[in-house]
């Protein structure tokens, strides 16, 4: 490993949601996402272990603005769980959409994590869904592995890796995002108030690695 604060055995390298609908003509297109995908699949061969995210939503999931009358695209509603922000349909299980981009190279995946796929709740986090109580697995994973420290990058750095990062804390894991290997959605602001909760809960943010 040559980057001097990564460790082989007790670190885990968190790859989120690095889909054709987040790239580039996908359907919620993130500003450039593919970017990232040549850094990532350097860092991915750096690390003995990596994990991926894949938002996998059913057809009709209700964090689609097509499943409400009378709302459009990135208006928030109120759900039983808290404010959730309507997206256009997007990661449909099965489709184009959802899947990984062609360029990353999943081969040294140990696992993938499906996320969104209850018809009622949203999931932006790796590891709780949008009800913050409904538990994806993988923390146990983690534990049951022994991995102590996860470094995370992908897509979008404001939504789905910085939900991950705070968790991951919250969950007791040391924590880094590396915003280099990460595009964001960035709505009225989302962006910088992503940075400073990371960094409020403890997430440490390397610059230096991309
Ligand atoms: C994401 C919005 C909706 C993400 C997923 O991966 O950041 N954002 N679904
Ligand atoms: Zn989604």
């Amino acid at each position: 490993m040559d980057h001097p604060s990564f460790d082989p055995e007790r670190d885990l390298l968190l790859l989120i949601d690095i889909q054709n609908d987040f790239c580039p003509g996908g359907a919620l297109a993130v500003s450039a996402g593919d970017e990232i995908v040549p850094a990532v699949n350097r860092l991915a061969a750096r690390f003995a272990h990596v994990v991926l995210t894949q938002d996998w939503h059913p057809a009709g999931h209700r964090s689609f603005a097509s499943a409400h009358a009378d709302r459009a695209p990135y208006e928030s509603v109120a759900f039983p769980y808290g404010l959730q922000t309507l997206w256009p349909d997007h990661c449909v299980q099965g489709t184009q959409g959802a899947a990984f981009h062609p360029a990353l190279d999943t081969t040294r995946a140990e696992l993938v994590i499906r996320k969104g796929f209850r018809p009622q709740i949203d999931s932006y986090s790796a590891f709780f869904e949008n009800d913050r109580s409904t538990p994806t697995g993988l923390a146990g994973y983690l534990r049951e592995r022994g991995f102590t420290r996860v470094v995370l990058c992908g897509l979008a750095t404001d939504f789905c890796v910085a939900y991950s990062a705070i968790d991951a804390r919250r969950l007791g894991f040391e924590t880094v995002v590396l915003p280099g290997a990460c595009r964001a959605i960035d709505l009225g602001g989302s962006l910088a108030a992503a940075l400073a909760a990371m960094r409020d809960a403890g997430v440490v943010l390397d610059d230096a690695v991309r």
